[in-house]
């Protein structure tokens, strides 16, 4: 028996040496070979489930809300949000190492009813504050937002989806990526949808958003391909991450799953095969673990049977993973957007604000910092002007005095105490333009 061991070992060490990296035992482990996550969709109300979460923190090293971070789940009713299992989500996949991949700030399904409800300029300015409000919640730890999902048509028309959100005007998803932008400088943007696994016209169309998008400075870093996959795959799938990819954005594999039949370990790997053939393919998410918590009812679509047994699709996917790939650039940290320079940095005693403003046509996010001098404040006011013709309609982190002209922001009760030369932030959304004069900030 130890022979019989030790001879697998020298085995496996002489197999590594002729192969491109050596094999890992796990997905995770093996996609981190070559520079990329492996990671699953899981349900917060399934953390309870001991097999599930043993695979989950052997196996995966990216985590996905499946439900916990979407708009009703996060802001049931207008302006109050809840993040307990958004958090839950979070926090097993930070505590575990993984990346967490944000999902999704803007779609048209699953949104609360108020937000149903809402048409025209009030849907717009709340989308926006739902955008800046959940990704600032978030801030500095989520590796990649779905900002906007699923918002192209399928179909041969190569266009928009008609939504609600699409009839408050073409730009809501610049606008949105915008606002994310400015909340979370940190987090790659990703735009996600499915049926765009091959050049095809909802893909294409896609393809050229992205591309006016870079052209335009639009903050977009990735595109996300859903792939909840058939019997079959499109030949053209590879070539299609790599025509997105060569217009400077990184690409995911967001939501694979493949229907269980003859082909599904094959399908698995040729997937597996594409995202590694393609240097900024950054990683591969499953939309579940075990078959039987799919979406997909009845498919047995994933990588581990009911009993959390691998499957031959996980073992191709094991195996295509081990056996390497393009090596995955660390892709350079976004670089936040400049905060417009109003007030000279703090010098004595007292408290300065700077403002960044993030506009479209009819309305913007301001996001403001307050510095405090060479003393520590326990309070402060910021003082601005809002040209005529627009009004406040959202405070985050501050209270306001009046909603127009000449308004107020005071700190509340857990962002009041800064500490000498420390800072804090605090947001406001208005109609209209924002304000063009530097803000004043002053003690108590
Ligand atoms: O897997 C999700 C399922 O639990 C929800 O009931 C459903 C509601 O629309 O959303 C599923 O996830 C979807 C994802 O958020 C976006 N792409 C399609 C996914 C499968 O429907």
């Amino acid at each position: 028996m130890l022979s019989a061991a030790s001879a697998g070992v020298v085995l496996a060490a002489s197999i590594a040496v002729v192969g491109t990296a050596e094999a890992a035992s796990t997905l995770g482990a093996s996609a981190a070979q070559t520079g990329r996550y492996y990671g699953a969709a899981i349900a917060a109300g399934r953390l309870g489930d001991s097999t599930y979460t043993r695979i989950l923190n052997t196996e995966f090293n990216s985590v996905t809300p499946e439900n916990e971070m979407k708009w009703d789940a996060t802001e049931p009713s207008q302006g109050r949000f809840t993040y307990t299992n958004g958090d839950r989500i979070l926090n097993q996949g930070l505590s575990n190492g993984s990346k967490v991949r944000g999902h999704a700030l803007l779609w048209h399904a699953q949104q609360p009813g108020w937000a149903q409800a809402l048409s025209g300029s009030a849907l717009r300015n709340a989308a926006i504050n739902h955008v800046t409000q959940v990704a600032t919640h978030y801030k500095g730890k989520i590796y990649a937002w779905d900002v906007v999902n699923e918002a192209f048509a399928d179909g041969g028309s190569g266009g928009r989806r008609d939504s609600n959100l699409q009839r408050t005007g073409n730009d809501w998803i610049e606008a949105a990526f915008r606002a994310a932008r400015a909340a979370d400088p940190a987090a790659k943007l990703c735009y996600n949808d499915y049926n765009t696994d091959g050049i095809n016209a909802k893909s294409t169309g896609i393809f050229n958003m992205v591309r006016d998008f870079k052209s335009r400075g639009v903050p977009i870093d990735c595109v996300g391909f859903q792939s909840h996959l058939g019997t079959g795959i499109d030949s053209t799938y590879q070539a299609n991450l790599k025509r997105f990819a060569d217009l400077g954005v990184d690409v995911q594999i967001t939501e694979l799953d493949i229907e269980q039949g003859g082909n599904q370990a094959n399908i698995y790997s040729t997937v597996t095969k594409a995202c590694l053939a393609v240097s900024r393919c950054t990683g591969i998410t499953v939309w579940g673990i075990r078959d039987t918590d799919s979406w997909r009812t009845g498919a047995n679509p994933l990588l581990f049977d009911g009993s959390g047994n691998k499957k031959p699709a996980y073992t191709a996917v094991l195996n295509a993973l081990n056996a390497g790939g393009t090596t995955n650039p660390t892709t350079p940290p976004v670089t936040s957007p400049p905060a417009s320079p109003t007030t000279p940095p703090p010098s004595g005693s007292g408290c300065t604000a700077t403002v960044s403003l993030n506009s479209w046509s009819g309305g913007y996010v301001a996001t403001v910092k307050v510095t405090a001098g060479s003393s520590a404040v326990t309070g402060w006011t910021v003082s601005a002007t809002l040209p005529s013709g627009g009004a406040l309609t959202g405070v985050w982190s501050a209270t306001n005095t009046g909603t127009t002209g000449a308004v107020s922001f005071r700190n509340v009760e857990y962002n009041g105490r800064i500490p000498a030369g420390g800072s804090t932030e605090f947001g406001f959304q208005g109609t209209g333009t924002g304000p063009s004069a530097a803000p004043a900030c002053r003690v108590g």
